[in-house]
């Protein structure tokens, strides 16, 4: 991981589904020490507060569930975002994963601006690759890749300036996809492995191929970490569990060998519902995660420049 000084910015959204609780999400990362977990690995790290939303007077839509507030947050977060790259690497402290409509959509400015192609790991059960046309839950958490790609149906939101191209979106940990995002993604160059592929192949070799093409196009990369990536028996505070996911050592294994790429330029920590947790054990799982991916490690290795 490059010097660069990570920045904190709590984004404690919690409107893109119904069940609340995710608004606590960013104070409870500080509770978990985070800042001093980064610190101790040597880092510069600045705690930059919560973000807000803006207040938006939305255009004549006809989405049911463009809320002023998803849409005020979407356009704060996205300037926010793209402002935090020009200064270090920043970790957006969730709240639920509608916000990432914002920071992915943000962070892709900033890559365009600076010549390079923007690149997502999206480490989740769900594709999260819905429109409010597809969506059957309303909940716009399932929707914010759909609109980082430019998908169309999203009226009442800022326009995507710097869609991200479907290819260069990785997907890992995928267990449940509804109909209709299935039949949109497949139509699409989305690098999508579900936990079979997981369970047949490990996450090593397709995160390896990945990082290396992202490596060779001299990519920025952003990586979406939601909470119900990992197995519920090991993160329990998420409202959208689902039995067969990652296990503890899956999930470092991926943040090990982000950090040992250096490639990853900003990072979604999402879906943490303080409510659901037991004792805080998964506020602190997902620590011990942001921690590897920015140098936690038990011995060096010699640097396998894998990709
Ligand atoms: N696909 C389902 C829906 O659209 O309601 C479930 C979405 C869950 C989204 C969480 C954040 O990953
Ligand atoms: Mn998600
Ligand atoms: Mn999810
Ligand atoms: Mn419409």
């Amino acid at each position: 991981m490059s010097d660069k000084t990570i920045l904190l910015l709590g984004v404690p959204m919690d409107s893109g589904k119904r069940r609340a609780g995710c608004l606590m999400g960013p104070d409870a990362y500080r509770t978990a020490r985070l800042p001093d977990a980064l610190r101790d690995l040597g880092h510069r790290v600045e705690d930059l507060g919560n973000v807000a939303p803006d207040a938006v007077d939305l255009p004549e839509h006809d989405h049911l569930f463009a809320l002023p507030e998803t849409v005020g947050w979407t356009q704060a977060l996205a300037r926010e975002a793209e402002a935090a790259m020009a200064r270090g690497t920043p970790i957006f402290m969730g709240g639920d994963h509608a916000l990432s409509m914002g920071t992915v959509t943000g962070v892709a400015r900033h890559a365009v601006e600076a010549g390079r192609p923007q690149f997502v790991l999206w480490l989740d059960a769900h594709t999260d690759f819905h429109t409010p046309q597809t969506t059957g839950s309303g909940n716009l958490h399932g929707t914010p890749v759909g609109y980082a790609t430019g998908r169309d149906g999203f009226d009442a939101f800022p326009p995507v300036t710097a869609p991200v191209r479907p290819e260069n979106v990785c997907m890992i940990g995928l267990r449940s996809v509804d109909a209709a995002e299935r039949a949109a993604i497949e139509g699409t160059g989305v690098r999508r492995y579900d936990m079979r592929a997981i369970d047949e192949d490990g996450i090593r070799r397709p995160l390896a191929a990945f990082l290396a093409d992202v490596a060779q196009a001299g990519g920025a990369l952003h990586v979406s970490l939601d909470v119900d990536f990992l197995d519920p028996a090991v993160a329990p505070a998420v409202g959208t569990t689902v039995p067969g996911g990652a296990t503890v050592r899956e999930a470092h294994l991926v943040m090990e060998m982000l950090n040992d790429s250096g490639l990853m330029t900003s990072l979604d920590l999402v879906e943490l519902n303080p409510m659901l947790d037991e004792r805080g054990r998964t506020a602190q799982l997902m620590v011990d995660l942001a921690a590897s991916a920015f140098g936690r490690k038990v011995f060096d290795r010699p640097t396998q420049r894998m990709y």
